[in-house]
């Protein structure tokens, strides 16, 4: 299934810097950036979501791109504190200035975007949301389809007097976008179908949040079958939703998170995508994957070596452990370093006393607490019976 799949990656800085013809179109095509995650737990690695958000604008710039595809899941929720906002939107303002207005981002709404949050209270969703905000504030461009409308409505052009529409004309490159329909929307899918128009000499794109069954262990998806007769009228299939990266028949792809948004994510695929299509009516096409520079991570195990009487020695003895480690010597030397990582922690040996029951959620907050870390992961594997990290890697 995967036979397309080209992992290569591009250093940053090796990104070409020759001027385009007239003929090329280059985009950006990235997703799920979760912009407001974790931002109550550590504001430090709140902020590495907006660094993500950054330096995707930094390296479009960088490429000259005409255009930026952003798959959904811009946002974690509706819940985002204020200063972040102001931070989010300074950015993109500061990108639109330094552009001149001239590199659309093109986005639709994720199932995140939309998301109620508000903690314990009832919130009926009122069809707000961030991603709503910034395209009335004119920084990016919002698609969405029109599903009651007659198939030849459904995709409406972009107005940007009334901040509205379905599809916009970059170029020769025709976008359309609809917003998250759920996880598998078969009937819908059928509609966008229906609504999409081929035309000779138009590379067309559809912008999708959902995830392509089979990508991802027990997570639904649409089956690639469904899939196959949209291909007759999209060139390009751009997703979001699944945080794992994938490449399917050469013209469905999905970059995966921006950043890690859970410790899952970590060892992902994930990146974005840099798409180069030339030649006015062969659209040859080039994409190569970039990798951000995301948080760091780091792997230790630990052999617990008896059993300790009391759980703050056990907590203590870990930590001791931890700070002998090489990894964590160099960190303290450098203190407030951003780049401090993220810890997965196995440990094995001998279990500790049962009736000190280790809580992993109070264990990683300790960790936290005591070494140069932004976030920890804690697996106990005392017994090989019980799935680690390392199975995973
Ligand atoms: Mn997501």
């Amino acid at each position: 299934m995967n036979h397309s799949y080209n992992p290569r990656s591009l250093p940053l800085n090796e990104l070409p810097l020759e001027k385009k013809t007239d003929q090329t179109i280059r985009f950006i095509h990235t997703s799920d950036i979760h912009l407001g995650s974790h931002q109550y737990e550590k504001s430090l690695r709140s902020d590495d979501f907006i660094f993500a958000l950054k330096e995707v604008l930094q390296i479009s710039q960088n490429i000259s791109a005409d255009f930026i595809l952003l798959g959904g899941d811009i946002f974690n929720s509706l819940d985002i504190l204020p200063g972040k906002m102001k931070v989010i939107i300074e950015i993109l303002k500061e990108f639109q200035k330094a552009t001149k207005g001239k590199v659309p981002i093109i986005t639709i709404e994720g199932n995140h975007d939309i998301r109620r949050f508000s903690r314990g209270v009832k919130f009926r969703h009122r069809d707000q949301s961030w991603l709503k905000v910034c395209a009335k504030l004119g920084l990016l461009i919002l698609l969405d389809a029109d599903f009651q409308a007659p198939s030849e409505h459904v995709f409406q052009p972009y107005d940007f007097e009334q901040v509205k529409g379905g599809k916009i004309q970059i170029k020769n490159v025709v976008i359309y976008g609809s917003r998250y329909l759920g996880e598998k929307p078969i009937s819908a899918l059928s509609i966008i179908r229906k609504g999409i128009k081929k035309e000779g000499g138009i590379y067309n794109i559809l912008l999708q949040h959902f995830g392509v069954e089979g990508q991802m262990k027990n997570v639904p998806g649409v089956p690639l079958e469904i899939l196959k007769p949209l291909h007759h009228r999209v060139d390009y299939l751009a997703l979001g939703h699944f945080h794992k990266q994938f490449i399917l028949d050469n013209w469905i792809y999905n970059p995966g998170s921006a950043e890690a948004v859970s410790s899952m994510d970590f060892k992902y695929n994930r990146g974005i995508f840099f798409v180069e299509i030339s030649g006015l009516e062969t659209f040859e096409k080039k994409v190569q994957i970039l990798k951000l520079n995301n948080r760091r991570y780091l792997k230790k195990f630990i052999c617990n070596p008896f059993q300790f009487k009391k759980k703050e020695n056990f907590y203590r003895y870990i930590i001791k452990r931890l700070k002998m480690a090489p990894e964590f010597v160099r960190i303290t030397k450098i203190t407030s370093c951003l780049k401090s990582p993220f810890l997965f922690l196995t440990i094995r040996g001998v279990k500790p006393f049962l009736y000190y029951d280790i809580k992993h959620r109070e264990f990683e907050k300790f960790l936290v607490q005591n070494l140069p870390i932004v976030g920890a992961k804690v697996y106990q594997n005392y017994d090989s019976k019980i799935i680690t990290l390392e199975n995973y890697l």
